[in-house]
């Protein structure tokens, strides 16, 4: 890939020697945990070459896209509504922040006891090494856990299109309230990006789009409840990363072949492990590209992942907007109820997702829940503890993990994680 697309990453201003470490380091973990895996289903080509062309096709598809004189939006939340991106002709793209780079540098802006998805947000950013957020007309950032609200001041002196979206933090009257005038900010700083006018068809059309990419997945989800599951828990978790990046009717495409093929496999009863493996619901922190680690230690230990309560799962993708709107205000008003009902761990407090986690493993039919917890994440850290009191009071079997980007503690995790399966059988 590097040959081909240099003059692209050097027009928008990365780093190459950088970034071909990175791109190599991304190769290799990728042919180690993804290519390694046995009985893939065939439409996993298609993810395959999505990632394999991440720095490169699909960069090039939005350079293009610039070329036309159509924005580009990064985003580092679930919270910021693609479909006010959509209607404003815009593409939205998520900004991984799934690995550590440039952490001497990063530890010059932030302090060490930072946690690993903000850090990595900086390194990709200090290293140049990352075509998304160099190619993006507007990054938004949002006040959601302290780490962050703070971060993006330092953020901002690195780049001059960083936007900040205020976000509630209890689900009141109020909050609800505060989350809609800052939709109705953000739509209007997207139109002003975009010199258009967002109109009732262009939202309603948007909402459209969006909620037909959640549906694929809702599609996805249903089958992993089958026994024996027709696909990895890693091979879906490629499918909630990529849904942040590609273009939206194509990955809606993509995720309904697979499915096509994952229901011949269920009625072929063809697994991707055998029936009876346990089966571990992942709930806590967004995993981003390429944050594989521990998912790929569960699944190289004898279990199979079958959801993900994660902002890069569930939490971000079970609900749909509304889209019987009229009038820009119901539309608005829709897109609003939608993202409130977001359960992140910055809600205080936070019953919804106590239920949602005990909700999932029941029907997924989960042995287990391993909770993941980045280290010093307070939000999910803290609820981990009730949470996995709430769930055993339902004998729900629950281990709490704490960890990083780093791969220090693989060993000891691998441990920790063989026997509690070896406890689920
Ligand atoms: S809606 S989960 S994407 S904020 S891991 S940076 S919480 S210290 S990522 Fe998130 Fe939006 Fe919530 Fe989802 Fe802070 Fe924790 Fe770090 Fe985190």
């Amino acid at each position: 890939m590097s040959n081909t697309y240099e003059s692209m990453w050097l027009e928008l201003g990365l780093n190459l020697d950088a970034h071909n470490s990175l791109l190599e380091v991304l190769g290799k973990g990728y042919t180690d945990i993804y290519l390694s895996q046995k009985d893939r289903p065939e439409g996993m080509g298609y993810f395959d070459f999505v990632m394999s062309e991440v720095h490169g096709l699909r960069i090039k598809e939005l350079v293009e896209e610039k070329k036309q004189g159509r924005k580009i939006i990064g985003s580092y939340c679930v919270f910021v509504p693609e479909e006010i991106a959509l209607a404003a002709n815009a593409t939205l793209v998520g900004l991984c922040s799934g690995a550590d780079f440039a952490l001497e540098e990063v530890e010059k802006y932030l302090p060490r006891n930072t946690c690993a998805l903000i850090k990595s947000a900086f390194g990709f950013k200090l290293g140049q090494v990352c075509p998304y957020l160099e190619a993006a007309d507007m990054v938004v950032g949002e006040n959601t856990c302290d780490g962050k609200k703070k971060a993006y001041e330092s953020l901002g002196t690195l780049m001059d299109n960083l936007y900040v979206m205020d976000l509630p933090q209890m689900k009141s009257g109020r909050s609800r309230d505060l989350l809609r005038s800052e939709y109705d900010r953000f739509k209007l700083a997207v139109e002003k990006l975009t010199g258009i006018a967002i109109t009732q068809d262009s939202l309603k059309q948007a909402i459209g789009i969006v909620n037909a990419k959640r549906s694929a997945l809702h599609r996805l989800n249903q089958l992993r409840k089958s026994d024996p599951v027709p696909i990895s828990g890693l091979d879906a978790l490629l499918a909630n990363q990529v849904f942040f990046y590609d273009n939206p009717a194509r990955f809606t495409e993509s995720v309904h072949k697979i499915c096509d093929e994952l229901e011949k496999r269920i009625d072929a009863k063809k697994g991707v492990v055998p029936e009876k493996t346990p089966r571990i619901l992942i709930s806590g922190c967004p995993m981003a590209v390429p944050n594989w680690k521990l998912p790929w230690i569960i699944e190289t230990s004898g279990a199979v992942i079958v959801g993900e309560e994660s902002c890069v799962g569930e939490r971000g993708t079970r609900n749909l907007t509304r889209d019987s709107g009229t009038t820009m205000d119901e539309l608005m008003d829709a897109i609003t109820d939608r993202y409130f009902d977001v359960d992140c761990a910055i809600f205080t407090p936070n019953q919804d997702r106590m239920d949602h986690v005990e909700e999932m493993a029941n029907a997924y039919g989960a042995d287990g829940v391993v909770h993941y917890g980045l280290q010093f994440c307070q939000p999910y850290m803290m609820e981990a503890i009730p949470l996995e009191k709430a769930l055993e009071e339902k004998d729900i079997p629950c281990l709490r993990i704490e960890t990083d980007y780093g791969m220090e503690d693989l060993g000891q995790l691998k441990t920790r994680i063989e026997a509690f399966i070896e406890q689920l059988k």
